[in-house]
């Protein structure tokens, strides 16, 4: 890192035993200078033990209050308790390549206040899921529009940095309206980012899954109809009402 910024790179974590010590690994290895913060939601299984037995330097898991659980909650509270310049936020199953993160800081520490991770090669979505995911891309980003805010090729995306002080602001002062059980973290930051603020994108390919099982579900698929605005408000009703019951 040099004369740079410094960074945190915050990984929200739901029962990872089999991804998150090799994930928090790899990273120390590949980023001796940044802190790895693990938001982890009370996982159930292992995942803690697995980090604390590797005794790295600048790692913190943190075990997050047991009535909060939500990928969403997660990011905001580790962004506001980063405590470095930068922050990356990413998933811990190896989805999103870990040279990116790289990347992503050069373009932080070069002065965007945002960068996002572009998926690029889909693949490992799926079907279903690329098509749910087009829709929302859509809907959200009509709904940036609307409000005259910063756009991106890819809004759903879990990898992106930015600026900890810009956006801890962002989510002290509008996280009440966050969809905070939600997924999609990025499309919240950037519909209450100030409208001014720089964004940068990398591409990358995303990845499979290394272990373990996706933890999405009807509820997340609702929740993120939810924040899209007047039109996913009315098809988060119609999905609840035929999928979704709870
Ligand atoms: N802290 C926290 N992390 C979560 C939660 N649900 C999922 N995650 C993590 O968020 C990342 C993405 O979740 P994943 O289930 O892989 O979603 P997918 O990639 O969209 O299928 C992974 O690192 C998960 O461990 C949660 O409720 N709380
Ligand atoms: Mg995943």
């Amino acid at each position: 890192m040099g004369d740079g910024k410094t960074c945190t790179i915050i990984l929200p974590t739901y029962n990872e035993e089999e991804n998150i010590a090799s994930m928090v690994s790899v990273l120390r290895e590949m980023y001796p200078d940044f802190h790895i913060l693990v938001m982890d939601d009370n996982s159930v299984d292992r995942s803690k033990e697995l980090v604390e037995a590797l005794g790295l330097d600048n790692v913190r898991f943190f075990v997050r209050a047991p009535d909060d659980r939500g990928l969403t909650a997660s990011t905001c509270e580790g962004i506001r308790i980063a405590g470095t310049d930068l922050f990356v936020n990413m998933d811990s199953d190896f989805q999103h390549p870990v040279e990116a993160v790289g990347r992503i800081y050069k373009e932080l520490n070069e002065g965007r206040d945002l960068v996002i991770g572009i998926r690029t090669d889909r693949k490992a979505l799926g079907f279903k899921r690329s098509a749910g995911s087009w829709l929302f891309h859509a809907l959200a980003s009509s709904v940036l529009f609307v409000h005259g805010k910063k756009r991106s090729k890819d809004i759903m995306s879990g990898l992106f940095g930015g600026s900890t002080e810009i956006f801890s602001k962002v989510v002290n002062e509008h996280g009440s309206k966050f969809e905070m059980k939600g997924f999609k973290v990025l499309f919240d930051l950037m519909r209450f980012a100030p409208s001014d603020i720089q964004v940068g994108e990398v591409t990358f390919d995303f990845g499979k899954r290394q272990g373990g099982e996706s933890k999405v579900n009807p509820k997340i698929v609702y929740l993120t109809l939810r924040q899209c605005g007047v039109v996913g408000r009315f098809l988060a009703w119609i999905y609840k009402v035929m999928f979704y019951r709870n």
